[in-house]
């Protein structure tokens, strides 16, 4: 039987997608043929609800020096993370001298406005090539995984930290026992542990089955991560619905004891409890959709492709990874996918091996069609390509089902 990875007990499997690569392996067409696979299946904890995967993928396998994503790709991310940094500089960092660490600080979207209000702060993340990006900016960057060793020398170098925070990156973590002692051994005896990631419910709710990939280890609800919060002797004190990638939540972690919670946790999970998130039918229901739009997307894309249409990708988003292995959507039907970041351009997407250019080429000339893998950002794209719209060009969603706009 399979253990959880946060309480011990057991998991149940509910979801197989097969055989799938490494999301953010992106394929430099010179070294093709060394490709690591593994088995992408989730499974839910019958006892902390926690949703988690079954098989993790080494974690230097995922987040290498040259991990290709960079946060700041996006505009609407950036002000995102400005607020972010604002409202954290504003409640929680205003003691006589405050210290900030933040675990997966990639570019230092968030970091950038820290610093630049001089508010001593330090990011922990192993992209190298990432944070040599965030240096660029002025902004402090330890080049390794955060664990509890590490959180162990950061506290003897700089002292408690008054806020701990992380964004799409602890849902990361299969190892998060670690994090939790390291969060214990680094944080000041009131300071907080704030960490948003994609919201359960809103990827059931909607069939956002491209949130599951490697690195998604584990699919955070409002009921699971206050269960995993006090295993570890903390508390979740707050709870936000998040707008961004199709819906996060933002959560407020506490020492036991040590603040009171806010009312909208309860609420929160009040809300929850009507989704059903640890009854197996909900798996089933959400597995049954799944399997719907995989049959929907190839049929659109094949008979799209017997009329002699051109369908190009756009966002070579780490999701799509999922959606193109699974469906099985590879070059003969998806000819490119255009995205904006230098470090994926010119090589191939992980397994399917799709050619990603850079958007520059997308209207030279547009196709016909056009399917937005990065549908989290369809409307700063939508706006920036609102040329190939205008030409007649036509774009395809795959959530929350298959359509056409
Ligand atoms: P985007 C990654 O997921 C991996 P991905 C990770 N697991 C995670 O949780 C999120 O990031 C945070 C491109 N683009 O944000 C840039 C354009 O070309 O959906 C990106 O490659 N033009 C850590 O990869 C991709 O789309 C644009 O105008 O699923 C978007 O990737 C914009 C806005 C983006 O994350
Ligand atoms: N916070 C940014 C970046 C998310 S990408 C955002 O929300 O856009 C996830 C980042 O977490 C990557 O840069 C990856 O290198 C980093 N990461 C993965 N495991 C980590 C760990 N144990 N400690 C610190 N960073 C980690
Ligand atoms: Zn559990």
């Amino acid at each position: 039987m399979l253990r959880c990875r946060v309480c011990g007990g057991a998991v149940r499997e509910c979801l197989d997608f097969g055989r799938q690569p490494v999301s953010s392996a992106f394929v430099d067409p010179a070294h093709t043929g060394a490709e690591l696979f593994f088995r992408l299946a989730v499974g839910f904890c019958t006892s902390c609800t926690m949703v988690q995967q079954l098989e993790e993928v080494p974690r230097d396998e995922m987040f290498r020096f040259d991990y290709p994503y960079r946060s700041s790709g996006s505009t609407v991310m950036r002000k995102h993370f400005q607020q972010t940094a604002r409202q954290l500089l504003d409640t929680e960092l205003t003691g006589p001298d405050p210290f900030a660490v933040e675990i997966g600080s990639n570019d230092g979207i968030l970091l950038q406005d820290i610093a630049e209000a001089g508010v001593r702060h330090l990011g922990v993340d192993p992209s190298g090539e990432a944070a040599e990006v965030a240096r660029a900016k002025g902004i402090r960057v330890r080049v390794e995984f955060f664990e509890e060793s590490t959180a162990r020398a950061i506290r003897a170098e700089h002292g408690p930290a008054d806020v701990i925070f992380s964004a799409n990156t602890i849902s990361h973590i299969a190892y998060i026992d670690s994090i939790f002692r390291g969060v214990d051994a680094l944080l000041a005896p009131n300071g907080v542990f704030v960490f948003e990631d994609r919201y359960l419910g809103d990827i059931i709710e909607h069939t956002y089955f491209d949130q599951i990939y490697d690195e998604h280890f584990y699919l955070f609800s409002i009921h699971s991560v206050q269960a995993m919060a006090a295993q570890f002797g903390f508390a979740l004190v707050g709870a936000e619905r998040l707008p961004v990638h199709g819906g996060a939540v933002r959560y407020t972690v506490a020492r036991a004891g040590a603040r009171r919670p806010a009312p909208e946790v309860a609420e929160l999970l009040a809300r929850e409890r009507e989704l059903g998130l640890g009854l197996p039918e909900t798996y089933e229901r959400f597995a049954a959709n799944i399997r719907r739009t995989r049959e929907d997307l190839l049929a659109l894309l094949r008979r799209l492709r017997a009329e002699g249409h051109r369908i190009v990708g756009y966002g070579a988003t780490q999701k799509s990874a999922t959606v193109a292995n699974y469906c099985g959507i590879g070059p003969d039907l998806v000819s490119a996918v255009y995205d904006s970041t230098r470090e994926k351009q010119g090589r191939l997407t992980p397994g399917v091996h799709i050619p990603v250019l850079p958007p520059e080429e997308f209207g030279a000339p547009y196709p016909a069609y056009a399917l937005l893998f990065a549908w989290n950002h369809a409307e700063e794209i939508m706006a920036k390509e609102r040329q190939f719209r205008e030409s007649g060009g036509r774009w395809i969603l795959y959530v929350p089902d298959v359509h056409i706009v």
